[in-house]
């Protein structure tokens, strides 16, 4: 059973401009929670107090989902993300060769040596605490010395393996850049030591693969996916969570486990706190998601909205809808006249046709028209004009 990771409260807060004070953290926790999220991901509490804060405050919530802390590999934060009451702690270091020799300046030797004593600590703290390691950039990294380290990460009392893309490198498609492969090679490597560990993967959405990438590795066997609320993070962001319960949902996945009907007040109230707006065509979440608007698409899920849709919007607990434009015909005229109530006018195909080519004129305004809004008093007018001549 695949689990899920969702770091909208770490890696989300590192979009430029985007902080969520620990009260507002601890609402989006407990959305993450009902929705049915196993780890949430919270932050790393040496970077500011509001982030030790939040994490306690979580923690001490009593959700079900796993509470976890992100930390470098240093003793200090290790102790100061366990002072938080966490149930999961990720480490990162990276073994990648321009890291090591143009960064940090170390050997592989000296990392791993760094990585074990790190871990090694966080392991006699806390019995059963969750742990992590991820090299960071690990797709980018030498196989050998993530091997190296993950091995020598496990033996030290690791549960988890992060195979980090940290860059959006891979591609499904590119003979040597698939992390479907990666997994594969990983998990066998490993296997070889008589080491199992829990693969997860963070994929970065820099050339928008990242959701193609996470599926990629779900089929490789990948155990947790990293995700967070409309995808943000670094740059271009991760894994878009909405989307990959779809997708996983639709492959048989805990169908009936997630309770994907919060799924929309969630992203409504990340949104408004993160100051980002969600845009409409967003899949699943976006206000044009299951909205129908040319003529010939209006016709026909007037008859059955499956026709141009191919994923139910009652499993969101949403409804489908219909917007009024350019691109409109006389169904979407009738039955927005319905909508708003005036449904014995839309009979009148005559009337009907003078709205819609009004609708047409007002259209080329180019923003949206609001039925709710505006159709009433176009009609008004409509019907006045009709019959005075
Ligand atoms: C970061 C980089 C990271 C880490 C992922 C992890 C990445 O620290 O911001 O610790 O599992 O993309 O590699 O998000
Ligand atoms: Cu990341």
């Amino acid at each position: 059973m695949i689990k899920i990771l969702d770091s909208t409260l770490r890696e989300g807060e590192q979009t430029p401009g985007v902080y969520f004070s620990p009260e507002k953290k601890l609402v989006i926790a407990h959305f993450l929670d009902q929705i049915g999220i196993d780890i949430i991901e919270v932050g790393n509490p040496a970077v500011d107090s509001d982030i030790a804060l939040a994490i306690n405050l979580i923690s001490q919530a009593g959700l079900k989902a796993k509470i976890g802390a992100h930390s470098l590999c240093k003793i200090d934060n290790v102790q100061k993300a366990l002072d938080c009451g966490i149930d999961f702690l990720g480490v990162f270091f990276s073994v990648s060769k321009k890291r090591l020799y143009q960064d940090y300046n170390i050997s592989l030797e000296a990392a791993i040596e760094k990585i074990v004593e790190v871990i090694n600590f966080a392991r006699e703290q806390k019995n059963d605490l969750l742990i992590r390691y991820t090299p960071e950039d690990t797709v980018r990294s030498p196989i050998e010395n993530v091997i190296a380290a993950a091995s020598a990460a496990v033996k030290a009392g690791v549960n988890i393996i992060s195979i980090a893309d940290t860059t959006g490198y891979t591609n499904p498609f590119h003979p040597q850049r698939s992390i479907f492969n990666y997994v594969k090679t990983l998990k066998e490597e490993l296997k070889k030591q008589d080491l199992y560990p829990q693969i997860e993967v963070h994929c970065h959405n820099d050339k928008g693969l990242a959701l193609a990438n996470a599926l990629d590795a779900y089929r490789a066997g990948a155990d947790i996916i990293d995700v967070s609320v409309m995808g943000l993070g670094e740059r271009a962001g991760i894994v878009d969570l909405g989307e990959l319960l779809i997708n996983l949902r639709e492959m048989g996945e805990e169908g009936n486990h997630w309770q994907l009907g919060y799924l929309q007040d969630l992203y409504n109230f990340v949104s408004e706190h993160s100051h980002i707006s969600i845009p409409p065509h967003q899949p699943i979440t976006g206000k044009n998601a299951f909205t129908h608007y040319a003529g010939v698409h209006v016709k026909a899920v007037a008859k059955d909205e499956m026709l141009y849709q191919s994923l139910n919007p009652q499993i969101l607990g949403k409804k489908s809808s219909l917007a009024l434009g350019m691109q409109s015909g006389y169904t979407a005229v009738e039955l927005a006249m319905k909508q708003i109530g005036r449904a014995e006018l839309a009979e009148n195909k005559d009337l009907v046709a003078k709205i819609l080519q009004e609708i047409k004129a007002i259209a080329k305004r180019g923003t949206p028209i609001d039925i709710e809004k505006e159709l009433p008093e176009i009609v008004e007018r409509c019907n006045i004009e009709q019959l005075m001549t």
